[in-house]
């Protein structure tokens, strides 16, 4: 057992209460291999548990006004912040992301809490003029019920916050089934909802593998949204399944996110901006840069700063201050990145840095892979269409703004862009014609703000957003109220002179 952890058994939290599971299996530290906790391997029976503990809850919750339900959240803010670095250091810890990655992590979700708390005031419908003398309209957005998300493993806690926190400050009762690689961040965000003083039943945590728990959220019928985030895969079939249940889901299934380096480009800013996004979080991010397309005026010079750049990445521990680059998630991570190695081998695409697995002290019993560099990609292969979720990037020559637009375009996912130029006609150009649902200028493709709406376009989703003020279209229904105060029968679209 940790000493920064209060257990060596974890619990599923259903109805306010902790409750043991029959199965559980390690949770491994991917720095050491070393397991960490045990999780719950929870089954169907748990789920329906939750449900219903949720759809109890839910009914009073959603009278509760929303300033005073904010109040709560306003609770969890500081509580999270209070315990910023304990519970970043089991982030790093379960994930194995730097800690100093791991304290954004956990600043995203004080932020969300401050932020989602702030809606509670707010909230906003609409009240519109009505067509009869006599007459008020308006829209106001309400509760769904009961909602279900699934989060993963590479942002624990943001993820979760961006899901919950406006979920329940709309109302709703939740049901949440977080990665089991990373269940420890639920773990420690239950028990703040908890000491914030959320009632029993309005968050409940399941936690268990996608086919079992997953599944049976996605199926159950009281459950009246899913929001997940995770793989494309397992997105496409649960969209299906929603679909002929109509039951609504809010998609975010990763990105193939690419920087463009004009030729006017400060350079040394780009060869930065291209390290952190690409090589930080190992890779492992929705948003990372994987593919680099560049000017041919600049290729070499870019490449060359670049691969100078990426010497001074420290590999290892991500607890040690002074690493930069932690580990892959577990041993099916490495062998995605290693599959897609050969790949980009046998594609033709010229392998400059990296492409193999660490080993040796140091990196004992951990996930390591060193930061990858292949040149001379062509958009159109593999190692440039497809996610590989890992510190490897593809860089892909262009001749003008309007190629690097192309090829930045021409993949099935839509999620984060980025261009370096110095030339404003070029940025509102590319601005415009980037297609994701994110665009950044003179920075990588990661770091988007939570208040702020996060999903792409095209195989990353399904029309939603997390975060920012969209994520509660997810979460609420609207609907449209009509006081009529004349005393009469007035009737719309006739009565009207
Ligand atoms: C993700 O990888 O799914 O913009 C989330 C970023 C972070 C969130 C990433 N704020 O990179």
């Amino acid at each position: 057992m940790s000493v920064l952890l209060d257990t060596d058994k974890l619990k599923n939290y259903i109805n306010g209460k902790w409750v043991e599971a029959a199965e559980t299996t390690a949770v491994i530290n991917p720095a050491n291999g070393k397991e960490i906790v045990q999780v719950p391997l929870s089954n169907q029976h748990s789920v329906d548990e939750a449900v219903l503990a949720a759809k109890n809850a839910q009914k009073e919750w959603a009278l509760v006004p929303a300033p005073q339900r904010a109040e709560i959240l306003y609770r969890v803010g500081y509580l999270l912040k209070e315990r910023k670095e304990h519970i970043s250091k089991l982030l790093t810890m379960e994930n194995g992301k730097v800690i100093e990655e791991a304290r954004g992590e956990v600043q995203e979700g004080i932020d969300m809490a401050f932020y989602m708390a702030g809606e509670g005031r707010r909230m906003f419908g609409q009240t519109t003029p009505a067509e009869l003398k006599n007459k008020f309209a308006m829209s106001q957005r309400v509760p769904v019920g009961v909602v279900g998300i699934i989060t993963p493993w590479n942002f624990p806690i943001a993820i979760a916050t961006w899901k919950s926190f406006p979920a329940i400050v709309a109302g709703n009762a939740v049901v949440w089934k977080p990665a089991t690689e990373t269940p420890i961040m639920a773990y420690e965000l239950a028990k703040i909802f908890e000491e914030a003083g959320l009632p029993k039943g309005v968050i409940n945590v399941v936690f268990g593998s996608g086919k079992t728990v997953g599944n049976a959220m996605v199926h159950h019928e009281d459950i009246r949204v899913i929001s997940f985030t995770g793989s494309n895969d397992v997105g496409r079939n649960i969209a299906a399944d929603c679909g002929r249940q109509l039951k609504k889901v809010s998609l975010e299934m990763g990105g193939k996110n690419a920087v463009i380096v004009m030729e006017d480009a400060d350079l040394d800013l780009a060869v930065e901006g291209i390290v952190w996004s690409a090589y930080g979080t190992s890779g492992q991010r929705c948003t990372a840069c994987s593919r680099v397309i560049v000017h041919e005026a600049v290729k070499e010079k870019l490449e060359k700063r670049l691969l100078r750049k990426m010497k001074d990445l420290t590999i290892g521990n991500g607890l040690d201050e002074n690493v930069r680059v932690g580990p892959i998630i577990n041993q099916a991570g490495i062998n995605k990145i290693k599959d897609y190695i050969e790949i980009g081998k046998n594609e033709g695409a010229k392998l400059v840095e990296g492409g193999y697995e660490l080993s040796g002290s140091g990196f004992k019993g951990g996930y390591f892979f060193a930061p990858t560099l292949f040149t001379d990609a062509r958009a159109d292969m593999r190692i440039a269409q497809e996610e590989i979720f890992g510190p490897v990037v593809s860089l892909i020559a262009v001749q003008s703004l309007e190629e690097a637009i192309e090829v930045n375009n021409g993949v099935s996912f839509g999620l984060s862009s980025s261009i370096f130029t110095q030339d404003v006609n070029r940025v509102f150009q590319a601005q415009r014609d980037l297609d994701t649902g994110i665009v950044y200028v003179n920075a990588g493709t990661t770091g988007a703000e939570i208040h702020l709406p996060f999903g792409g376009t095209k195989g990353t989703g399904n029309g939603h957003r997390d975060s920012g003020v969209q994520a509660l279209d997810v979460f609420t229904e609207w609907k449209a109220v009509y006081v009529d105060y004349s005393g009469k029968l007035q009737r719309a679209q006739i009565d009207v002179d």
